[in-house]
């Protein structure tokens, strides 16, 4: 602990904190009032807040501290290279070797497709990059015309004009006259919402089929790509049936358009594999790529590019007018390079794949006897937990109600940080955790949903 955590109070905090800083997605008058929660270090799985609460992190961080807290190869790799070479840029003709060495990392653990990497400083700007750099390959091709890019309903992509705009938030698009042109929305392959007549399966190919009939609307003529995460993260855990993305290739391949692949969540081992799409069995051409490259350690972003438009790119490309100062930065890149050796060297992926992925399957199957939880979805280490009010029906609390807040709140009271989109209860934890953590971690959700339960009986929300 530095010497300032030492010597300030929570209370003191709150104020500076409440007077200069200005939180990401918030309002910023009622964190003013309530204060926020001073997280000062953390350790494994656990954060610790600057009240000397001990606290479970079920969402490693922001979806990005797969290989847990406090790991010391991550913290030496950052060090030796601040001494040697704290920055260079790799705009004009030159290079560092982590960048060189992790390029050649990624193209080692991604698809075969992917010999190729741009590098950006997050996930948004590495979909910006995406859209620069689909609309530079068919200006390339000859076929300015194809602009268009198809996103989904409920997506998140990131919080830049180009990431807000790929993304599909009502709410994020009502702020600063979003999307930017060429973006257009079709609907997400939420089965709970949108399907429930149908079995998972045959829902899966009816909403795939939504992407033909958005690329019929557009005209084939018009369309760049497609994008998606396999999993959506921000919008609530949304996990597609089985079905629903070798449909979308399989359009996508019908019609020549380019697949992206937003890995920002879903790479580096979340879902048991080293990427999404090697889990749903896609092909992406393009695929975006964030947090767990580091585990969060440092910020770094960017875009793995497939043989079919790095070709193009690089023989008849010429200038691309594209980068950033920190594209590349050698410090963040070698951060990479120790936290990907790590999770390589402890086997991360193929645990969440054989044995902690199944486990949290199987202990979040026996939270469906709860009375409040209507839907449950897993993923390698992601979870959901969809509060109904009715389960048969599987109708829902009125909105008002915010039950998933309430549920949130007692979580953290709970010494446990589990996040609450709508009423979808969702996990991320860490890819180092534990049989045993998970059995912990299990005990403590079935406390606040216990909680919530009481409130709902109490206040006569059932
Ligand atoms: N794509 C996906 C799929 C993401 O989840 C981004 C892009 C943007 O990455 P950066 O590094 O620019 O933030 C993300 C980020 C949430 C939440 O509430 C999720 C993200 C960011 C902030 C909040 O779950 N994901």
């Amino acid at each position: 602990m530095n010497q300032t955590t030492r010597t300030r109070s929570t209370q003191e905090w709150q104020r500076a904190d409440a007077a200069h800083f200005l939180h990401p997605f918030t309002d910023f008058q009622s964190l003013a009032r309530k204060g926020s929660r001073i997280i000062t270090r953390a350790e494994g799985i656990y954060l610790h807040d600057s009240e000397g609460h001990k606290i479970l992190d079920a969402m490693s961080g922001l979806w990005c501290v797969n290989v847990g807290y406090g790991r010391q190869e991550l913290v030496e790799a950052a060090t030796r290279q601040l001494r040697e070479l704290p920055f260079y840029n790799a705009f004009f003709q030159t290079a560092t070797p982590p960048a060189i060495e992790l390029a050649e990392l990624l193209a080692e653990v991604t698809p075969p497709q992917f010999k190729h990497v741009f590098f950006s400083g997050s996930g948004s700007e590495g979909n910006d990059t995406v859209v620069r750099m689909v609309r530079r390959y068919w200006d390339l091709l000859g076929q300015p015309q194809r602009h268009v890019i198809i996103s989904r309903k409920n997506a998140y992509h990131g919080s830049t004009m180009a990431g807000a705009s790929l993304g599909g938030m009502g709410g994020m698009h009502a702020q600063g006259g979003l999307p930017i042109p060429g973006i257009v929305h079709m609907e997400q392959p939420y089965w709970h919402e949108l399907g429930r007549g149908l079995s998972r399966d045959d829902f899966g190919r009816v909403a795939a089929g939504w992407l033909e009939a958005k690329i019929l609307e557009v005209g084939a003529d018009q369309v760049a790509a497609f994008i998606g995460e396999p999993v959506q993260g921000a919008g609530g855990v949304i996990v597609p049936p089985d079905t629903y993305w070798p449909e979308i290739q399989r359009i996508c391949d019908k019609y020549g358009i380019l697949l992206v692949s937003d890995e920002v969540i879903c790479g580096f081992g979340r879902t048991g594999q080293w990427f999404g799409c090697e889990r749903f069995g896609t092909r992406p051409d393009l695929m975006t790529f964030a947090k767990g490259v580091t585990s969060g350690y440092i910020p770094l972003g960017g875009v793995m590019v497939g043989d079919r438009v790095a070709n193009v790119l690089i023989e008849r490309g010429g200038e691309f007018n594209h980068g950033y100062t920190y594209s590349g930065h050698p410090v963040a890149c070698a951060v990479a390079l120790a936290n990907i050796r790590l999770i390589q060297r402890e086997g991360l992926v193929e645990r969440v794949r054989d044995d902690t992925g199944p486990y949290l399957a199987e202990c979040f199957d026996a939270l469906r006897d709860h009375p409040l939880v209507g839907e449950v979805q897993t993923c390698g280490l992601m979870g959901a937990l969809l509060l109904v009010k009715d389960k048969a029906s599987g109708a829902p609390f009125p909105e008002a109600l915010e039950l998933g807040m309430v549920c949130r709140s007692h979580c953290f009271g709970n010494g446990l940080v589990m996040r609450a989109v709508g009423d979808r209860m969702i996990i991320a934890p860490p890819l180092v955790m534990t049989r045993a953590q998970i059995d912990e971690m299990l005990v403590l959700i079935r406390r606040a949903l216990d909680r919530t339960l009481a409130d709902a009986q109490r206040n006569g929300w059932l």
